[in-house]
């Protein structure tokens, strides 16, 4: 059988890719044909991001996926959850989106409170607790100018496909991190819309993960090369449900941390767990592709160390992510840590004073000490998490898999696998777009049925790094020895 391509858009919040995905048999190869940076700026008093712009960034990556794969059959969207677009009735963006990392959410949390009581809202959506969930968001937005003009409610994902099909549908992955979602039927909850006083009309239908949303506009087929039979497939379209689809586990008994600008960390199961305990310990039940539940929880990323980046760099600094990651690797064990959860790390800003002050270390603390402390400190969340998704579930866990961007970084895969005493399997990179491409794959019958025969075909084919923990009181030799 000839190798099948499809394309996978594939936006996280600091970087995007257009990437074409090559399934030939039990094989994917992914090549990326184009990478754009992302990133909120400030706009009109909100951090917004700039969808106008990924739009355009799709459409050129497009025009390369054209250029290089012209039987490219198929593309799936997933971009980071919760952030939506208001569209009025002709179908206009109002503004552009407002972030997650914006602060309007802090005045209507306890107004949505009012309405439904936290444990009430766990009860039907079960969500963790974070302050941006698109429920807060609406909140604000009820209060906002726009309210009043729009018509549609749309995830971006599901903007981007709207733009590029025509047809306005809301993917149910990513409908799930919305906390207007019944966990239990998969349906808008018709209660939560009564309360919150959201009128159902304005959020577009659900549709699941491996379904055609539409074809491609025959004018962006002229203009980007693609064939006029190109679809749009749905895929997880929240970002983390296309990861997990593709995390390399050739055991049941496994837990996973995607690791990119945020660390989500937990197991897969086959129904949610709503207990009390869960809420307490602020544990997620996401909807993942084949309706299993990603019980797990947002752990603040590896945006501690981008933002701390990003903060040196204005500072005049030029630093560069391995030689500080050598360097830290260095540095003696058991040094201070903070409480990477913590929201006053959620704006951006001066992330290494902030981390400095919550460590009790002093202003002059090196940028390889705070590299050392941001990583601990998510290690030690890490071990926290996953030991907590165990306990609250009785799953067992006998291996711990970190995809994304931050299962390259050694050091914190390794003091992961020395935390927790598990072995830690690190890789693939781009598990997202593998995800999302063998969703698409799997919809037009050239991907294994299920998701453990879809996992173990990875597990064979693409390349991961084990780390095994270190033997008690070994984690300076491992350190030494980078
Ligand atoms: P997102 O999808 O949220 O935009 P990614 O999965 O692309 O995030 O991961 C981005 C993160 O990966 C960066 O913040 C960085 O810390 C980490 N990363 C990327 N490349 C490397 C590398 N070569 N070594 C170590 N870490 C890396
Ligand atoms: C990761 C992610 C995460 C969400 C956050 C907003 O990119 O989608 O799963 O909680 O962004």
């Amino acid at each position: 059988m000839p190798a099948r391509v499809f394309g996978a858009v594939d936006i996280g919040a600091s970087s995007g890719r257009v990437i074409a995905g090559v399934v030939d048999g039990d094989r994917t190869t992914l090549h990326t044909v184009h990478r754009f940076t992302n990133g909120v700026r400030e706009q009109g008093g909100h951090l917004r991001w700039d969808i106008t712009g990924l739009y355009r960034e799709v459409l050129t990556g497009l025009r390369a996926l054209a250029a290089g794969f012209p039987e490219v059959e198929s593309i799936g969207i997933d971009t980071w959850a919760v952030d939506y677009g208001l569209l009025d009735a002709e179908g206009n963006l109002l503004s552009e989106p407002i972030s997650y990392r914006d602060g309007r959410t802090d005045a209507v949390v306890d107004t949505v409170h009012g309405r439904i009581d936290p444990q009430g809202l766990y009860g039907i959506n079960g969500l963790q607790y974070l302050p941006f969930n698109t429920v807060y968001q609406l909140a604000a937005e009820q209060e906002s100018a726009l309210w009043d003009r729009a018509a549609h409610i749309v995830l971006l994902p599901d903007l981007l496909a709207y733009w590029l099909t025509g047809e306005l549908r809301t993917e149910t992955t990513n409908a799930s991190t919305t906390g207007l979602l019944d966990v239990r039927t998969g349906t808008w909850s018709r209660d939560l819309l009564t309360r919150l006083d959201i009128p159902r009309s304005l959020l577009p239908p659900l549709q699941p993960p491996g379904e055609q949303r539409g074809l491609l506009r025959p004018e962006l087929a002229e203009r980007t090369g693609l064939s006029r039979s190109t679809v749009v497939t749905t895929v997880g379209s929240h970002d983390t449900a296309s990861a997990v689809v593709a995390v390399p586990a050739t055991v049941t008994r496994f837990a996973y941390i995607s690791s990119g600008t945020w660390s989500l960390a937990g197991v897969e199961l086959a129904a949610p767990v709503l207990t009390q305990n869960a809420r307490r310990a602020n544990f997620t039940n996401e909807g993942g592709v084949d309706r299993r539940t990603r019980f797990l929880r947002n752990v603040g990323g590896l945006w501690l160390l981008q933002e701390s980046l990003r903060t040196w760099t204005d500072e005049g600094r030029t630093p560069e992510l391995d030689a500080l990651l050598a360097e830290a690797a260095t540095l003696p064990a058991g040094g201070p840590e903070i409480d990477v959860d913590d929201a006053e790390f959620i704006r951006p800003g001066d992330m290494p004073t902030r981390i400095c002050s919550a460590a009790g270390l002093p202003s002059s603390t090196s940028p390889a000490e705070v590299v050392r402390c941001i990583l601990d400190s998510l290690a030690t969340a890490y071990r926290d998490t996953i030991r907590q998704a165990v306990a609250l579930t009785g799953a067992a866990v006998e291996v711990i898999h970190i995809v994304g961007g931050g299962s390259q970084n050694a050091l914190l895969c390794q003091l992961t696998a020395d935390r927790s005493g598990l072995p830690v399997i690190a890789g693939p990179v781009e598990a997202t777009a593998l995800g999302n491409v063998l969703v698409q794959a799997r919809a037009r019958g050239a991907a294994p049925d299920t998701l453990e025969e879809i996992r173990h075909a990875l597990a064979q084919t693409q390349r991961t790094k084990k780390y095994l923990p270190s033997p008690v009181g070994a984690q300076g030799r491992f350190l030494a020895r980078h």
